[in-house]
């Protein structure tokens, strides 16, 4: 490992000699070079961050980072990820999954790492596709789509991700497109900000409890670990929306706008209170603004705190702009 004069390192620093077995033009290029700079960017040290996946074209990620790494078995990341974050929670934990493996096979893991929140960072790749074992349809794929396991369409109702992680109780949340360089840069970076600052989990575990935990994820039991906490304040950035980064209730905005999504045919801003059940929303329109009217800036004030989102329509299926929030 080289490191530059001044001894911060470099995104080269964080990438390994290993072949990429990714196809030429594969997202997943665009993820890793973002996530390798954004490493250097936030002075991480390699010997202190693991990356833990599952199965999948995405979860081949560890071999790729010059990090410490596990390429575990499949949808089993994050329970595995929670017991290594239990008893070494000074360790940057990351856990990479793919929409079949994270909300497919792992489905119920990945549900109970986002509400325990002890602190582990996890990117979703979502191709809406299983991609390795090729192409059948996946949670996220759109209504419709023709593959190897529906010749005739898909026709289940899509999972959208943000929304899964938003109901299963998860404090950050966020989604990027793999090429925005820019918007993905931010998102990761304000991960690593809002993990860091949960880097202990609110309870202290002894050893023999934390190794008796994780034996317990992995035979798929759930447990509550109590580490809610209430909710005071939320922030978040979003396709740039006006108003932008934070909103209090005393003070509710009335108009909200942002610029036109690519591929999208209408939109919806949905407002949420803490708990992200949904306060008000507005009607599917074409237009990048929308008025909230007298009864739902009474429905604002009457809550405590609140976040906003804007679903995209782009005719095939509906989904969340890119966006980020923290609930602390
Ligand atoms: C227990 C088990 N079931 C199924 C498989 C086959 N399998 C391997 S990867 C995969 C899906 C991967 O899809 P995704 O997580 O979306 O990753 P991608 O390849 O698209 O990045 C499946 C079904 C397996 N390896 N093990
Ligand atoms: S099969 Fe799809 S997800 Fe896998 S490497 Fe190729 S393009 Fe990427
Ligand atoms: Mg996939």
């Amino acid at each position: 490992m080289s490191a530059a004069a001044d001894g911060q390192l470099t995104a080269k620093d964080f990438t390994t000699e290993q072949e990429v077995r990714w196809c030429p033009g594969c997202g997943d290029y665009a993820i890793l070079k973002s996530v390798t700079r954004m490493l250097a960017e936030v002075g991480a040290r390699p010997e202190r961050t693991v990356f833990v996946s599952g199965i999948g074209c995405s979860s081949r990620f560890p071999y790729y980072v010059e990090t410490y790494g596990f390429h575990t078995i499949h949808g089993r990341a994050p329970a595995i990820a929670t017991g290594l974050k239990l008893a070494q929670p000074d360790l940057d934990v990351w856990v990479v999954t793919g929409d079949g493996d994270g909300l497919s096979i792992g489905g119920n893991h990945l549900l109970h790492a986002l509400r325990r929140n002890v602190g582990l960072k996890i990117l979703l790749f979502n191709n809406e596709v299983y991609g390795l074992t090729k192409g059948q349809y996946s949670p996220t794929s759109r209504l419709g789509t023709r593959t190897p396991s529906t010749p005739g369409g898909s026709f289940d109702t899509p999972i959208v991700p943000g929304l899964f992680a938003l109901g299963a109780g998860a404090r950050f949340i966020a989604r990027a497109i793999d090429v925005d360089k820019v918007g993905l840069g931010a998102v990761l970076e304000a991960a690593q900000t809002a993990a860091r600052r949960r880097a202990r989990p609110r309870v202290a575990w002894p050893a023999w409890l934390v190794g008796a935990v994780a034996a317990l994820a992995l035979a798929v039991i759930g447990i509550e670990l109590l580490l809610q906490a209430p909710v005071e304040r939320i922030r978040g950035e979003a396709i740039p929306v006006t108003p932008a980064t934070e909103a209090r209730l005393s003070d509710p905005p009335r108009v909200f706008e942002w610029p036109a999504q690519p591929g999208a045919r209408a939109y919806r801003l949905v407002l949420r209170d803490a708990a992200a059940e949904p306060l008000w929303h507005g009607a599917w329109q074409p237009e990048t603004r929308a008025e909230l009217p007298p009864e739902a800036l009474e429905r604002l004030r009457a809550g405590a705190t609140y976040l906003w989102t804007v679903e995209i329509e782009d005719g095939a299926r509906r989904e969340l702009g890119p966006f980020w929030f923290l609930l602390e």
